[in-house]
């Protein structure tokens, strides 16, 4: 079982900021800014780059819980990135996706 599968199931504990029956919002370790918060299918996906047609309906759930996320962290106003890093180039290191939900701070473009 993979990393990100342990957090979903609470068998590696994690900082939880929202979850229901399909994803978990949880704060990342490593936090880039002030505001850093992972969100999870509980469900094992790789990456969008293995996204199928039939998993539409959790990447539109995730896509909505980063909204949550900005507003139950207080970042909605002044504005977030959401990135879903996928394969080696991106420098993806857990193989479960997540979008990083980022902000607290002005960020830079193009990214690194
Ligand atoms: P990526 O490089 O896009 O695969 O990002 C993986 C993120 O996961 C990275 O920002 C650090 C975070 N992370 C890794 N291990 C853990 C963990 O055990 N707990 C939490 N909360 N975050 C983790």
């Amino acid at each position: 079982m993979c990393l990100f599968c342990k957090i979903a199931i609470g068998e590696i504990p994690s900082k939880v900021l929202f979850e229901d029956a399909d994803l978990l919002a949880f704060h990342d370790v490593a936090p880039q800014a002030p505001v850093h918060v992972l969100v999870i299918p509980k469900r094992h996906l790789a990456s969008l780059a293995e996204a199928a047609e039939a998993d539409a309906a959790i990447l539109g759930k995730l896509a909505l819980a980063t909204r949550r996320v900005a507003e139950e962290t207080g970042i909605a106003a002044s504005g977030f990135r959401v990135v879903a890093n996928s394969g080696a180039d991106a420098g993806q290191s857990v193989h479960h996706l997540h979008l990083h939900v980022i902000g607290g701070r002005a960020m830079a473009w193009p990214p690194g």
